[in-house]
């Protein structure tokens, strides 16, 4: 048993009988049936049982559950939608799994102020929505906006492929209402776009993968929704061509709304696995950037488009494919949204998640492969080129276990330490949860991760949340 673990307690028969007490019986999940679903997420093929899965109905009985578990030394992972790319959310170390789902309303949509109250367990892509019928637009769009919920999104600070012209989910929120380790409440902040009154807690907790406290009311600015975009697919005969023309279209001072990377497998495996999706790809091209304008003015976005053309023709692209119905744009972000599933459908596989300033991006990808190929593994990189941000999906094929687990790692490490040198870090939007945590000491040295470590004893003394993640 490790040390974190050396003092945490088994759930035992008063314990559930406590949580039956205070949550009801139907909410208290204790066969193995019932607590499957929520033994894996989406990270590889990880399976840690919890004891016992709460699913509370609010933030009072939230308060209630962790008052309890802190006082008898039970840990607690809080979960979201388990949509989690590093296993940010897995019970490492047994315990109770606590689940927000029922916590999914969406409380006030205040179009005086353009802000938006909502429970955590609200999935992203419903909240876009009800705002839309206002008129009014939440940007940041997870990849598993239709599955994944906004609590998880704050838990890991979620970017998306719109972050690069609207930021990530850290610059959307005001406010959160937090339940401690120890079952006290808070709001983090106020509901103003302004605030220097003392430290940002609001900051602390996102991003803090439910280590710190668990999120069970959010605050989130809204704008008005731009009425139009553009979507086009740009093709390049080399990966670091199409990757130098991101930083070449900033620095022209075209700002697209998202700014997409897909090599050219990629592709070919997402349209396979889609099955009615077909993009007329020339063979010679290796990669394509997904880009999006958007505005409200179609003049000036078909004028804007004009000026990016010329710039990508500088990279050597070929013809651009400009999606002319909705049906079509449609189609092409299902084709970049889908990748991961399509990937994963192929073999055992890992995610990391890099991000390097952008002009490095070029580096970055050809290091990636030099690396995969002294280690013999096969990658798939795709991404949110604008942001710097390229996702890499080593692929197992026929690697034999040992190898798998015990030399790939050091490759993923060799990744990484290119991503520190050329200025990047080791996630940019999934979070290092179970999985990338022996990576945090490429980025972080020793008294930095025990400063992390100091602020989570003060959050948490008896370290009952989340144990096991991020450090
Ligand atoms: C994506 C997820 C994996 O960008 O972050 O598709
Ligand atoms: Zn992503």
């Amino acid at each position: 048993m490790s040390d974190i673990a050396a003092n945490f307690k088994q759930v035992s028969a008063a314990d559930i009988a406590y949580f039956v007490k205070t949550i009801g019986e139907q909410y208290v999940l204790t066969t193995d049936s019932q607590k499957d679903k929520y033994s894996h997420d989406e990270t590889e093929d990880l399976r840690y049982m919890p004891e016992v899965v709460l699913l509370p109905a609010d933030t009072a009985q939230i308060s209630l559950l962790m008052s309890y578990c802190h006082k008898q030394h039970i840990p607690v992972s809080p979960r979201a939608a388990g949509t989690g790319l590093s296993a940010n959310s897995l019970c490492i170390y047994g315990g109770v799994m606590l689940s927000i789902e029922r916590l999914n309303r969406i409380l006030d949509i205040d179009q005086n102020n353009l802000q938006v109250t909502v429970e955590p367990g609200v999935i992203t892509e419903v909240l876009q929505n009800a705002v839309k019928e206002k008129g009014l637009f939440y940007p940041p769009d997870p990849s598993s906006k239709g599955s994944c919920y906004i609590g998880g999104n704050i838990a890991c600070n979620s970017g998306g492929p719109r972050a690069v012209k609207y930021g990530v989910v850290k610059d959307w929120v005001l406010n959160l209402q937090v339940v401690l380790a120890t079952g006290e409440v808070m709001w983090t902040g106020a509901n103003v776009l302004k605030n220097s009154t003392g430290y940002n807690l609001t900051g602390l907790m996102i991003g803090s993968e439910g280590t710190l406290g668990i999120v069970t009311q959010i605050v989130l600015k809204l704008i008005p929704h731009p009425k139009f975009n553009i979507v086009m697919l740009a093709p390049f005969v080399s990966m670091e061509q199409a990757a130098a023309a991101v930083a070449a279209t900033f620095r022209a001072g075209i700002t697209p709304s998202c700014m997409e990377f897909m090599e050219r497998d990629a592709i070919d495996w997402v349209c396979g696995w889609l099955g009615d999706v077909t993009i007329p790809i020339a063979p010679e091209v290796r990669a394509n950037l997904l880009i999006e304008l958007d505005g409200n003015d179609m003049d000036m976005l078909y004028r804007e488009s004009e000026r990016l053309y010329e710039v990508l023709m500088g990279y050597e692209c070929g013809d651009i494919l400009l999606a002319d119905s909705d049906a079509q744009k449609t189609d092409l972000w299902r084709m970049r949204r889908n990748v991961a599933n399509a990937v994963k459908t192929t073999s055992v596989t890992i995610e990391e998640d890099t991000v390097v300033p952008r002009y490095h991006l070029p580096q970055l990808l050809t290091s990636i492969k030099e690396i995969g190929k002294k280690y013999g593994f096969r990658s798939v990189c795709y991404g949110h080129a604008g942001d710097g941000n390229v996702h890499v999906r080593i692929i197992k094929d026929e690697l034999p276990d040992d190898y798998w687990r015990n030399e790939v790692p050091k490759g993923v490490r060799e990744i990484f330490e290119r991503v520190v040198e050329l200025g990047g870090t080791i996630s940019g939007e999934h979070g290092i949860g179970w999985v990338q945590r022996r990576y945090m000491d490429i980025k972080f040295p020793d008294f930095q991760l025990q400063l992390m470590r100091d602020i989570k004893r003060v959050f948490d003394p008896h370290g009952i949340l989340n144990p096991g993640k991020v450090f």
